[in-house]
């Protein structure tokens, strides 16, 4: 084995590390959700030059800076059609979303119905802090109601949008819930929704320590329970529509849903031979290639 390879078969969270300083502030959840992303790869055995981590604008999508790994930051509220079309280019490659809940259910909530109905094979990590952080706090489509922000002083007067209810009627493969409070269990989670073929939800509680005083550790950590000690079968949609209806004095984590997809891009004609980033202009036949080029030109 030559020394390269031995290094590179060393994978440790270390082979996720880059010299970039976060300038997320001291408390933030997003520092428990990279270091349980990152443990998750390490789980998988996926080293960085597999996996792609794509996300949008927001606190939470600077991620993808802080990690040695493929990365691309969006614009706001569009990284599931790029992870898509990442995916669909590169379908061997590990696909992951991080974003926040502003970027995922508001501006992006178009594309998050679509991705969880399509099942391309990403997981998709929302840091779900409930407000919206990098433009300083105003509320978000999870905001409880009646908090009080920049933007609802009096208090939000709409009822908050239940992300996963909307993933598994929406038709999602994959929907849990997780806590930035609790890496170890967040690492689980992450490292069995990038094992599950198709779309995979993983929404996480992430206090924002600067602008959301009122959905702290502790108005979490007061509510939060894991929901596999119910022994409740995730296979069982119905039972898990209401989990992941519960919001309030209770607040489920861990597996809420789960069912078997044909993920899209194994079902795609056009991927029938493979990657086309890995077939020759050739497969095409030359005179059908440049009459498409002509055409399209
Ligand atoms: C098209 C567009 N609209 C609005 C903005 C301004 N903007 C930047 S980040 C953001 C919200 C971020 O909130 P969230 O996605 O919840 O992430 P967080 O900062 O809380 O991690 C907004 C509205 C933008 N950059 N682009
Ligand atoms: S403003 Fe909130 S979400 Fe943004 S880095 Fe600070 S604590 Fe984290």
């Amino acid at each position: 084995m030559s020394e390269a390879s031995a290094v590179m078969d060393r994978l440790s969270v270390k082979s996720y590390a880059n010299e970039q300083k976060p300038t997320w502030c001291p408390g933030c959840g997003d520092y428990g959700i990279m270091a349980a992303l990152k443990q998750a790869l390490v789980s998988l055995g996926i080293h960085p030059h597999q996996v792609a981590i794509v996300s949008g604008i927001g606190c939470g999508s600077k991620l993808p800076d802080y990690m040695h790994a493929n990365g691309y930051m969006g614009i706001h509220g569009r990284p599931l059609p790029i992870a898509a079309g990442i995916k669909l280019a590169n379908p061997d490659l590990t696909v992951i979303v991080t974003d926040g809940d502003g970027d995922a259910y508001g501006i992006g909530g178009n594309h998050f119905i679509h991705a969880a109905r399509r099942n391309i094979d990403i997981t998709h990590i929302v840091e779900n802090n409930q407000i919206y952080a990098l433009t300083k706090g105003q509320y978000s489509p999870t905001s409880d109601q009646g908090f009080r922000t920049t933007t609802s002083p009096w208090g939000v007067i709409e009822e908050p949008m239940k992300p996963l209810e909307l993933a598994i009627v929406a038709g999602a493969a994959f929907v849990a819930r997780g806590a930035a409070s609790e890496p170890k269990h967040l690492s689980e989670l992450i490292t069995e929704a990038v094992r599950h073929p198709g779309y995979s939800l993983v929404d996480v509680l992430q206090p924002c320590v600067s602008f959301n005083k009122v959905n702290t550790y502790e108005w979490y950590s007061e509510r939060t329970y894991r929901v596999a000690e119910t022994g409740h079968d995730p296979h069982n949609r119905e039972a898990a529509l209401a989990f992941a209806r519960e919001w309030g004095d209770r607040i489920p984590v861990g597996v809420i849903f789960k069912r078997q997809v044909t993920p899209f891009e194994r079902s795609l004609p056009g991927l029938v031979k493979g990657p086309v980033t890995a077939r020759s202009l050739d497969d095409l036949g030359r005179d059908t290639f440049e009459a498409l080029k002509k055409r399209h030109s």
